[in-house]
Formats: structure tokens, sequence, C-alpha cells
């Protein structure tokens, strides 16, 4: 049995990422027994690490799996870190697998200093597939030398840490469909957004922009999964669970146009009852684009605007102008759909100054909502490897914790900038969730 445990993230809990999801389904058509225990229902209101401690234990004591396999997004680090020691301490034996944007950053520090056994790097289907099968034929702890040359992972062998060889990227209309059924989705809350409970989808993988501060463990190269594909999948969730709700998690929806525009007149065609929301930036979706989403059923639209401030947009690698955001925020008005802009303060070159035209970004822009974020720097990404390219300094903290300066604005000027410009945005009736809501750390 491989337990795969999802949550706990913030309460409340709504939508399920898609990692899970589609390490289960491929485990399960190579007759695997995959089963997702999310943290969180049948109480999805608590973050009490007691409770869910308890939830763990009797996860394990049930279900005795071979495998426990982990999803680590950075800002969860120390709480990922210590639930794997609470799963060592009860299944010594057990196999702890640990994937996602952390482990693909920073996989030796989770070899070296926890309790993790493997980390994979980049999409996890096939290697964890590869990992489960060897383990099914006897292979476990111990000398992990039955590792070597699987691609994509990452141990520790005789004290030295070995990087398996770079993992093939799969094709991923041969995947199959994420397997909805282990996540127990009537537990899940209605999706914010849309009102009602909703499952995320993907139209493709990769993302060919390099943003200065992103990690994407999906790599650069754009793989399309085909339109029927997709709209089939859409069409299962209702049919099967109910579920007419989307979150369209691609990196950047309309980043292929023909692609996007088809997944819309799939939709259409079919005559599919469903509503949705996706992300996009700049200069990606026009009026025809945004007037199909909105007959397709979107709703919403999130925006990676990031800041008002070309210059900023520019050293950040981000790839859109202002006034590029500005005429998407426009076509997806104008036809109707709600927009949110996502802005952050900290990003290099940085300075009072930017921080103004980001404000008055946020203000003229006519959003229905704005979101206003304290940039924090990730491992694995351009800025936290290369930060003198950029005119930064990352100032680090306890468990990859992070804060950056530029060269006008230092770790302690930038916080109060960043509040400053979150309470002249929220008194003037812009904004709408709550600034700074998770990242403080207790050091700064
Ligand atoms: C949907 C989503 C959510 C959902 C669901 C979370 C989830 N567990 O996936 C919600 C809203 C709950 C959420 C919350 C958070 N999220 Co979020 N989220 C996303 C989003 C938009 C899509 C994720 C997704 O489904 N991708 C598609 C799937 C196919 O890719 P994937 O998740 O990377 O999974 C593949 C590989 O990474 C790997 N893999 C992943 N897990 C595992 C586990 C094992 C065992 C193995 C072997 C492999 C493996 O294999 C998977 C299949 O190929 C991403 C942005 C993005 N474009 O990825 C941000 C993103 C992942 N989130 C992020 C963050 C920071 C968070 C929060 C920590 C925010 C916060 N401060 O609270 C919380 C953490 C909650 C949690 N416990 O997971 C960051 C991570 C940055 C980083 N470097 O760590 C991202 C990249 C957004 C960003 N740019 O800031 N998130
Ligand atoms: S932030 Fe978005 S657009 Fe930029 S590289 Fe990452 S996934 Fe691509």
């Amino acid at each position: 049995m491989i337990a795969l445990i999802a949550g706990p993230s913030k309460p409340p809990r709504f939508a399920q990422g898609l990692g899970l999801p589609y390490l289960g389904a491929v485990l399960e058509e190579a007759g695997f027994e995959p089963r997702i225990f999310d943290l969180y229902p049948p109480s999805p209101d608590t973050d009490d690490t007691a409770v869910l401690d308890e939830r763990l234990a009797e996860v394990l004591a049930e279900a005795r799996p071979e495998i426990v396999g982990m999803t680590i997004h950075t800002p969860e680090y120390a709480a990922r870190v210590r639930l794997a020691r609470l799963v060592r301490e009860r299944l010594p034996e057990v196999l702890l697998v640990a994937g996602g944007h952390h482990p693909t950053a920073e996989p030796e520090d989770l070899i070296r200093n926890t309790d993790f056994d493997v980390c994979v790097s980049g999409e996890g289907e096939e290697t964890l597939l590869e990992i489960a099968r060897r383990v099914g034929a006897g292979s476990g702890r111990g000398a992990m030398e039955w590792l070597d040359g699987i691609a994509g992972v990452v141990y520790s062998r005789d004290g030295e840490v070995v990087h398996g060889l770079r993992r093939r990227n799969p094709d991923v209309d041969s995947l199959p469909q994420q397997a909805h059924h282990l996540l127990g989705l009537a537990d899940y809350n209605p999706h914010p957004a849309l009102g009602m409970r909703s499952v995320g989808v993907v139209t493709y993988r990769g993302c060919p922009k390099r943003c200065a501060f992103c990690l994407n463990p999906q790599g650069h190269r754009v793989r399309h999964r085909s339109v029927s594909l997709v709209v089939d999948e859409m069409a299962r969730v209702v049919q099967e669970f109910g579920i007419n709700g989307f979150n369209v998690y691609d990196n950047l929806f309309g980043l292929t146009r023909e692609h996007s525009l088809a997944i819309c007149e799939e939709i259409v065609r079919r005559r599919l009852k469903v509503v949705w929301d996706c992300w996009t930036a700049g200069d990606l979706v026009d009026a025809e684009l945004a007037e199909r989403m909105r007959a397709a059923g979107c709703v919403r639209v999130g925006f990676g605007a990031e800041s008002g401030d070309d210059e900023v947009l520019a050293k950040s690698h981000r790839g859109f102008s202002v006034a590029q955001h500005q005429a998407g925020l426009d076509a997806l008005h104008a036809a109707g759909l709600k927009t949110q802009p996502f802005l952050m303060v900290g990003l290099p070159g940085e300075s009072e100054e930017s921080v103004r035209r980001t404000v008055e970004f946020a203000k003229r822009c006519g959003a229905d909502e704005v979101e206003l974020s304290l940039h924090r720097p990730y491992p694995g990404t351009a800025l936290w490897q290369r930060p003198e390219e950029f005119g930064v300094r990352i100032i680090r903290g306890p468990n990859f914790e992070a804060s950056l300066e530029t060269q006008s604005l230092s770790r302690e000027a930038m916080l109060a900038t960043a509040r400053n410009a979150s309470d002249e945005l929220k008194s003037g009736g812009v904004g709408g969730g709550d600034f700074l809501r998770w990242d403080v750390y207790d050091w700064e």
C-alpha cells in the first residue's frame, strides 16, 4: 500500500492540487494500491497540530503502508519535516518519499537532515511508479543501491548523496486521468472564487518563461494535452461526482492561443455546463479569447501582474509590460469576466517609487479584486541561486524562510513599504485578500 499524504494547508479546505491525484492514477493503473489521505476532512476547519498528528497516526495504523509520499512546498518545509518524523517513529521501515517544488530545489538538505529517504525532482509520475515497482519486488530502506539508475531520484548511498539521471518528461496524453475518486471530494468546501466545489485541471504542462522568482517542476518544455482528453476529464467529473466547478491550473492560460481557444470551443460544442477560473498574464488574452472563455463557463481570471513598474518587471524577466497587463485586464472585463491581479512588493529593482507605481496600477486597473503580497524568495529560483545578478541580497532565516533586499530598500524598509501599500489600498477600498496573511516570520 502506498500512502500519499495531502494537506494540511491553511483552512478552509477547498480545492486539491493535481500532483497527488495524477500520481495516484499512475500507480493504480499499474496495479498498485495507492490511497490519498487528506489530513483535513472530515473537519476542514482546524490546523491544530495535535489533531492532525492524531489523524496521521490513525491513517498509518490503519493502512500500514510500505511507501509514504508527501508534497513539500517551501513555506511548509518545517511542518512536513515534523510529519515525516512522526511517520518514521511509527513505521521505522517505511520508505519516505518527498516530491514537489521544494524537493526539486533542495533535495540534498532533505536527504541529509530529515527522515525522508528519497526525493523526487520534477514531475513524479514515472519515477514514483519505478520506485513502487522496486519496493513491490522486495527492495526497501537500508542499502539504497536499488535506486541506482532510476531517473529523477535523489538519495543517500554510503553516506554520499546520489542524484539520479535527469528524468524524462512524460508525454502528458499518455498519463491516465487524475484519480479523483481517491480524494474524498465530498468533504471539500466550495471554492471561494467559484462558489461551488471544484477540482483542478490542466490543459498543458511546462512553462517556456523564465521568471526570476519561479521554479517549476514541470520544466520549460510545453506539452499540450489533447483538447478532447481535457474536456473528457471535465465531463467525467461532472457526471461521476456532480462537480461542475474547475480550477484550470495552467501556468498561463492562453499561452498557446489556438489550444486555449479550442478547449473553449469544445466545451461549448458539447454543451458542458461548467464554471471555471484560470490564470493568465500580459498579452495572452484579447477580446476574442476572453469572449470564448466566458461562453465556455469561465467566470474569473487570476492575473500574475506582479508590479506596476516596467523596470521591475523586466529585471524579474517577467516578459510582460504594465501596458500589456492592462490590455489583458481590459479585454477580460469587456467580456464580463471577473479579474484578480496578483501584485508583489519585493522584486529586483524595488524602490519606494516602484511600489508607488504598483499602488497606482492597483487603483486604476479596474480589477474586481487585487491581491498584494510580499515576495518571498524560494530555493531553486534564479533569484535564490544568483542574487547578485539581480542586484538583490537574500537574507535567510531558519527552514528556508527568507527575505529580499534591493539597493533601495532594506528588509525592514521593504516590510514597512509593503504594509503601507497594503493599508493604502485597503483604506481606498481596493484589494480583497489579506496582505501578509501567512508569512511574517518570527525572526523578522
Ligand atoms: C493548486 C495549488 C495549490 C492548492 C493545492 C495545493 C497542493 N497540495 O497541490 C492550494 C490552494 C491548497 C495551495 C496551497 C498552497 N500552495 Co500552492 N499552488 C497550487 C498551484 C496553482 C497548482 C499546483 C498543481 O496542481 N500543479 C500541477 C501538478 C501536476 O504539478 P505539481 O503539483 O508540481 O506536482 C507534480 C510534481 O511536483 C511532483 N510531485 C508533487 N508532489 C509529489 C509528491 C511525491 C511523493 C512525488 C514522488 C512527486 C510529487 O509530481 C507531480 C506530478 O507530476 C501551484 C502553481 C503551479 N503552477 O504549480 C501553486 C504552488 C505550488 N503553491 C505554492 C505555495 C507556496 C502554496 C502554499 C504553501 C501557500 C501558503 N503560503 O500557504 C500552500 C501549501 C498547501 C499545501 N499543503 O499543499 C507555491 C510553491 C512554491 C515553492 N517553491 O514551494 C506554488 C508554485 C505557487 C507559487 N508560485 O508561489 N496551492
Ligand atoms: S511564474 Fe508563471 S510564467 Fe513565470 S516561469 Fe513560473 S510558471 Fe512560467
